[in-house]
């Protein structure tokens, strides 16, 4: 049995959507991040960051923090949603996710969403950031179906973001691979299901 620490959030659906697809049992803990939980005393001892998602599997006493880490753990230890031949490109996008997508577009939703108004220089900075990081995903979705050979572990760490397109104020009709491959992958039941296990339900956006 795995307990998952998360909240709805784009790096938490990662974990959800991820457990969803693998149909494993596991126990979703929510850590409400509006009321400060992610600092409480016992939350620190598995997170040392105070972010979720983070896991701990029973099975094998593992605790793991950081959703990259947790997604490429779980494709391991079920030896699904990666394969031996495209190991290290499908590494090499979820690697391009987390240093890239999720902090770029973690700040869009700060500047652009949260606090417009208050730093023009951020606001233009972070739109430049986001339509550069929405241009490589549609280049790269224009040769392939999918970031890989096939639905693997970087759809997963790159979807949930993409779902925020609304707060990174980006027309998803623009990036029509992206926008083919969004609905494509929205359409998963595990996707529509692992959406919504924690914390406060919301649908996922239709561009
Ligand atoms: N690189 C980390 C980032 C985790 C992260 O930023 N989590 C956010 C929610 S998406 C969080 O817990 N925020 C709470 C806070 O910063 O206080 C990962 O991918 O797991």
């Amino acid at each position: 049995m795995i307990d998952l620490y998360s909240s709805p959030t784009p790096n938490g659906r990662k974990i959800t959507i991820m457990l969803e697809e693998l149909g494993v049992e596991y126990n979703p803990i929510f850590i409400d991040l509006d009321q400060k939980k992610q600092f409480s005393k016992d939350f620190s001892k598995i997170s040392p960051s105070n972010k979720i998602p983070v896991i701990v599997d029973k099975d094998n006493n593992q605790t793991i923090f950081e959703s990259g880490a947790i997604l490429l753990y779980l494709a391991k230890k079920y030896n699904k949603f990666v394969n031996e031949e495209y190991y290290w490109e499908i590494v090499q996008w979820v690697f391009f996710q987390m240093a890239y997508v999720g902090p770029m577009l973690g700040q869009a939703h700060q500047y652009l969403f949260y606090n417009p108004g208050k730093s023009k220089f951020a606001e233009e900075k972070t739109r430049g950031y986001t339509k550069h990081i929405y241009e490589i995903l549609d280049k790269r979705l224009s040769k392939q179906e999918y970031f890989s050979n096939e639905y693997t572990i970087a759809d997963i760490a790159i979807w949930p973001w993409t779902a925020r397109f609304e707060r990174h104020q980006i027309d998803l009709n623009n990036y029509p691979n992206v926008l083919r491959w969004y609905i494509q992958i929205s359409k998963r039941p595990a996707v529509i299901k692992g959406y919504n296990v924690v914390g406060n339900f919301f649908e996922i956006p239709k561009p």
